[in-house]
């Protein structure tokens, strides 16, 4: 291997593997499952202490740590001038069932660069943030992205603090518990200005092992909406009420439910995804008719104008249903396709080229993610490392350690040149 004669490729040979592999099952057995899983959804008590965990290690690297009124925690390590900063770093809390890595390894891959520059002796002319965001996830309180969203404009953390989740807690009273609980960490004002931002995470599909490539370049990321479809009815006995005489909530969200995937098969050209992942039913007992039902609808693709088409179609649907009940649809999150500016993603490809001595591959992220956001306020991109069977949000999520590796590595080239521009 020639002599490091960069900055940049300094602090890439100096990831240290076993630091950082520890450094991913420490981080795990906050909220660790038997089946290999974690279970550490936003503001939990279980995701709180691994928050303190987290900074824990952060000031063990030298780091300062601050946190924001939305409860994120940035770890920056100082550079030469106070000039703004580079950011990475991901979330911290998981789906109800997710896997360790999903967030959990760009935050400690962002840590993991921090040591790498430390062992290397390296100061850069920037600081850098690490960053761990507040519910990224959005599956106990929605919508997703919350704490990025709430970062580059800071008027929806108000309204995001009314979010209830499953068990009518607020947003903003766990908020609140989470921010009294590090007292001892200084609070920073929001939506403070950033040079770029660099997110490492996982795949969470199946491209890039497909293609046999470890490495991904990021161009962008699809559109999302998000909705709840609410199927008022009346709840009666399911021995006594005839078929006919029915108002039956779930007969009605099964029936829009199933033209809904209909739909969905209809654009399949258009690669349309729909997920109607939550259902709550209410009286929710094996003899009584739902008297209400509601279901969530995830609904992504790379064309908007597909999912606005798919809006339209379902409000149409809902309006027009024909049943003694009522039915209400509200979007609850809505994000137009983002697309990552073409200087970042040539910096990532010559990081990934030099890491894996092979060409990355460009992809588009199914997935949603925090820098979805962050591309509204600085020159954002990010990099993938795949998914062992594309699998997500489940506990048998996986990549290979060497993989782990490579993208951390290309991580730390691109956070480093960056942060001496
Ligand atoms: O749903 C998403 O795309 C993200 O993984 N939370
Ligand atoms: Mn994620
Ligand atoms: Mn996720
Ligand atoms: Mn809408």
């Amino acid at each position: 291997m020639n002599l490091p004669h960069s900055v940049a490729e300094r602090a890439q040979d100096h990831v240290n593997n076993d630091r950082l592999q520890a450094a991913i099952a420490a981080l795990a057995r906050f909220g660790g499952r038997d089946d290999g899983g974690v279970a550490r959804e936003t503001l939990t008590e279980i995701d709180l202490a691994s928050r303190r965990h987290l900074i824990d290690l952060a000031r063990a690297l030298g780091c300062e740590v601050s946190i924001d009124d939305c409860a994120n925690l940035f770890f920056r390590r100082r550079g030469s001038t106070d000039l703004p900063p580079v950011l990475t770093g991901s979330h911290g809390d998981t789906q109800p069932v997710g896997g360790k890595l999903d967030g959990a390894y760009g935050v400690l891959a962002g840590l993991e660069v921090i040591a790498a520059l430390n062992d290397a002796g390296i100061t850069t002319l920037r600081p850098i943030d690490v960053v761990a965001w507040t519910n990224e996830e959005g599956s106990r309180f929605g919508p997703g992205a919350m704490g990025s969203s709430a970062y580059v404009e800071p008027a929806r953390l108000a309204q995001y603090r009314e979010s209830l989740d499953r068990n009518q807690i607020s947003f903003g009273s766990a908020l609140d518990a989470a921010l009294a609980a590090v007292a001892d960490v200084p609070r920073r004002p929001m939506q403070q200005p950033m040079a770029a931002c660099v997110e490492l995470h996982i795949e969470q599909g199946p491209v890039l092992e497909r293609a046999s490539v470890p490495l991904g370049v990021v161009t962008g990321i699809q559109a999302v909406r998000w909705f709840e479809v609410t199927c008022t009815g009346m709840a009666a006995h399911a021995g006594t009420t005839p078929m006919d005489e029915r108002a039956d909530a779930m007969a009605a969200a099964v029936g829009i439910a199933q033209r809904l995937y209909s739909l969905a098969a209809r654009e399949a050209t258009s690669q349309l995804r729909l997920t109607l992942g939550r259902w709550q039913v209410g009286p929710n007992s094996i003899n009584t008719i739902p008297g209400k039902v509601t279901f969530s609808v995830d609904v992504r693709c790379v064309d908007d104008a597909v999912l606005a088409r798919f809006e339209h179609t379902l409000r149409t649907m809902t309006q027009a249903a024909d049943w003694r009940g009522s039915m209400t649809v509200a979007c609850i999150f809505q994000r137009a396709p983002t697309l990552f500016p073409d200087g970042m993603l040539r910096l990532i490809e010559q990081a990934c080229t030099r890491a894996s001595q092979s060409p990355p591959l460009r992809l588009t992220s199914g997935a949603f993610h925090d820098a979805m956001y962050l591309a509204e306020h600085c020159p954002t991109a990010m990099i993938f490392v795949p998914s062992k069977g594309g699998i997500s949000h489940n506990a048998a999520e996986e990549t290979a350690p060497h993989e782990l590796l490579l993208g951390v590595q290309a991580l730390a080239y691109t956070v480093a040149a960056l942060a001496n521009q």
